[in-house]
C-alpha cells in the first residue's frame, strides 16, 4: 500500500476547481498525546483554487497504511480555525489509530499556526472584509473537501470508503451543521457537538460578559463572580431532586436565584498573593445578571441566549476547566478580542465600545449572515439523503450558549416533527464547552452515530460519567431532547441503570 503514496496517482476533479499541487509521503513517527503510537500513514495534501476567484485552499488527508477500517473522518476545526492545524491533528490522529482515514481543511486561510481566535485574514483592509475567504471557510471549504477526501481514499485503496463522518465540536459543529444544510450528500453521519451556529450572535456572545463590565464601569476581581457562580449552584441543584453540584433546571434557576442577593456577601479573593477579603458588589451581581440574560439592548431586549446560572465564567470557578477560557476574563486587556471583521476595522478598540455600538455591531453582522449563519431548520435534503445527525452540547458551556442549540433544533422539530428519525439532540448537564466540567461529556456518541448509520440502531439515550464535588463518579445518561432523564424506582443515581429518558 505504501507504494500508492506518490504525487501521480492522486487526480481529485470536480465541478468549480482546480487543482493546483499534489504531495504525497510516508509518515511513520507522528506523535500525539492521545495516542502511544500513531500509526504510518500516507500524507496527502491537495491544493486547489476556485478558477478566476483567486484562492488558494489545502486540504490534507492521512491514509493509514494499514488496517484502514472503510471509513473516511472529516475533522472539524474551532474558533476561527477552520481545521487544518497542529492543534485539530490529535482528534485525527485518534481516528487514525482505530483505523479512519481524516481529513482537515484550511479553507485558503493558511492560519496553521495562528491562535485561532485571531481573524486578520477576514479584512483585505480596513473597512473591507474579504468576502471570498469568508465564504470558503464558513461553506464551499466543506464540501470540497469531501470530494477531495473520498477521491484520494478512492485512488489509494482502490476503493471509496463505505461510510463518511464529520466529527467536530464548536466551529467544528457549526460546519458540521453547515454541511447537513448545504452538502447532505457528503456525509452518512454527522456528529456536530456545541455547534457555533448563528455564528454572528454566538461570537458576539462571547463577547458580551465584557461589554456587559465596560457598561457597569467596573471590572470586579473574578473571585467576586465565583462566589455569585457558587450560590447560584447552592441555591439550583436540587431542583432536580439530586445533589450533584450540577444545575438542570435552568429555567426554575434563573426565576429562582438572584444575584443581588449576593451583594454585600463577604469573600475571599486571592490578589497579589495575599488573601483579601472583598465584598461582593452591586456592579458584579449586575454583570452575573446580564451574562446570564444574553446580549440585551439597552431598552432590556434580548438579542441572544445568555448562560445558565451555574456556569463558571472566569474559567477559575468552581467547575473551573483547567486553562480554560473565561470569558469574565478580561482578555481584551491582554489584547484577545474576536470578531474584528465585525467592525471591519483592526484599529477599532473593542475596549471602548458603549452598549449601543456594541449592540449595533451584532445586528450588522447580519451581512455575513449567507456564510456563518448555518441556522436553516430545513434538513429535509439530508434526512432524504438517508444522513444521521447528533449533536451534544453542554449546558455549563461558557462560550456558546446551549439554548441557541435547543432553539434551534425546537426549530428543526417544528418544520418535521419525525426528525428524531435522522436527528437527535442530546443537552449534557455539567459539561463546559466540548470538555470539561463535573461531566466527562457525551463520549459514546460517535461510536452510537456509527452504530445509528451502520445498523440502524438509534441513540435512545448515551452514557456519561459524572464527577460529584466529594469526587464520587456517578454513572448517568443523556437523553434525546425533548426527553429528560427520571430516576427509576431502584433510586440510585450513582447507576446509568436506575435512570430511564421520559418525555
Ligand atoms: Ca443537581
Amino acid at each position: 500500500m505504501s507504494d500508492n503514496c506518490v504525487p501521480e496517482i492522486f487526480s481529485p476533479t470536480f465541478f468549480g476547481a482546480e487543482v493546483l499541487n499534489i504531495r504525497a509521503s510516508i509518515v511513520s513517527n507522528f506523535s500525539s498525546p492521545y495516542v502511544e503510537q500513531v500509526p504510518t500513514f500516507c500524507n496527502v495534501s491537495v491544493g486547489y483554487t476556485h478558477p478566476g476567484v483567486g484562492d488558494n485552499i489545502n486540504v490534507e488527508v492521512w491514509l493509514p497504511i494499514e488496517n484502514w477500517n472503510q471509513r473516511y473522518m472529516g475533522v472539524g476545526g474551532g474558533g476561527f480555525s477552520p481545521g487544518l492545524s497542529p492543534l485539530f491533528y490529535d482528534p485525527g490522529a485518534l481516528a487514525l489509530s482505530s483505523g479512519f482515514a481524516p481529513a482537515w481543511t484550511d479553507a485558503g486561510l493558511h492560519a496553521y499556526d495562528r491562535n485561532f481566535f485571531e481573524v486578520p485574514w477576514a479584512l483585505k483592509s480596513s473597512g473591507n472584509v474579504d468576502l471570498i475567504a469568508m465564504q470558503n471557510f464558513g461553506v464551499t471549504s466543506l464540501g470540497d473537501m469531501a470530494l477531495i477526501a473520498k477521491s484520494v481514499i478512492e485512488s489509494f485503496y482502490g476503493q471509496a470508503p463505505e461510510y463518511s463522518y464529520w466529527n467536530g465540536c464548536s466551529h467544528g459543529g457549526r460546519q458540521g451543521m453547515q454541511l447537513a444544510q448545504s452538502y447532505p450528500d457528503a456525509y452518512d453521519g454527522i456528529l456536530a457537538n456545541a455547534p457555533a451556529m448563528s455564528a454572528n450572535q454566538v461570537f458576539s456572545t462571547m463577547h458580551w460578559p465584557y461589554q456587559a463590565m465596560l457598561n457597569a464601569g467596573k471590572f470586579p476581581p473574578e473571585c467576586e463572580f465565583d462566589a455569585i457562580t457558587e450560590a447560584a449552584i447552592s441555591a439550583c441543584d436540587d431542583l432536580d431532586a439530586i445533589t450533584d453540584g450540577i444545575i438542570t433546571e435552568v429555567k426554575q434557576c434563573r426565576d429562582l436565584f438572584d444575584p443581588f442577593t449576593m451583594v454585600g456577601t463577604a469573600v475571599q479573593c486571592a490578589t497579589s498573593g495575599a488573601n483579601e477579603t472583598l465584598e461582593v458588589s452591586t456592579e458584579a451581581a449586575q454583570i452575573m445578571k446580564d451574562v446570564w440574560g444574553g446580549i440585551t439592548t439597552k431598552d432590556g431586549a434580548q438579542v441572544w441566549f445568555g448562560f445558565p446560572p451555574g456556569t463558571d465564567m472566569t474559567g477559575n470557578g468552581p467547575t473551573a476547566v483547567p486553562n480554560s477560557l473565561g470569558p469574565l476574563e478580561t482578555r481584551c486587556e491582554q489584547g484577545v478580542c474576536e470578531g474584528n471583521f465585525l467592525v471591519r476595522d483592526l484599529e477599532v478598540d473593542l475596549k471602548t465600545l458603549s452598549h449601543e455600538d456594541f449592540v449595533d455591531l451584532v445586528h450588522y453582522g447580519r451581512r455575513y449572515r449567507s456564510f456563518f449563519a448555518t441556522d436553516d431548520s430545513d434538513l429535509s435534503r439530508f434526512r432524504k439523503a438517508g444522513g444521521k445527525l447528533l449533536t451534544a452540547h453542554g449546558i455549563d458551556d461558557m462560550l456558546i450558549p446551549y439554548e441557541g442549540t435547543q432553539k434551534y433544533y425546537e426549530d428543526v422539530l417544528a418544520r418535521d416533527s419525525n426528525a428524531q428519525d435522522f436527528y437527535r439532540y442530546f443537552e449534557t448537564p455539567g459539561w463546559a464547552h466540548c470538555e470539561g466540567g463535573p461531566n466527562a461529556g457525551p463520549n459514546a456518541l460517535f461510536s452510537q452515530l456509527m452504530a445509528w448509520v451502520e445498523n440502524g440502531t438509534a441513540p435512545d439515550s448515551s452514557p456519561v460519567q459524572i464527577t460529584v464535588p466529594n469526587g464520587d463518579i456517578h454513572e448517568r445518561i443523556l437523553c434525546p431532547f425533548p426527553q429528560r432523564a427520571q430516576l427509576k424506582d431502584c433510586g440510585d443515581p450513582t447507576r446509568s441503570e436506575c435512570w430511564k429518558c421520559i418525555d
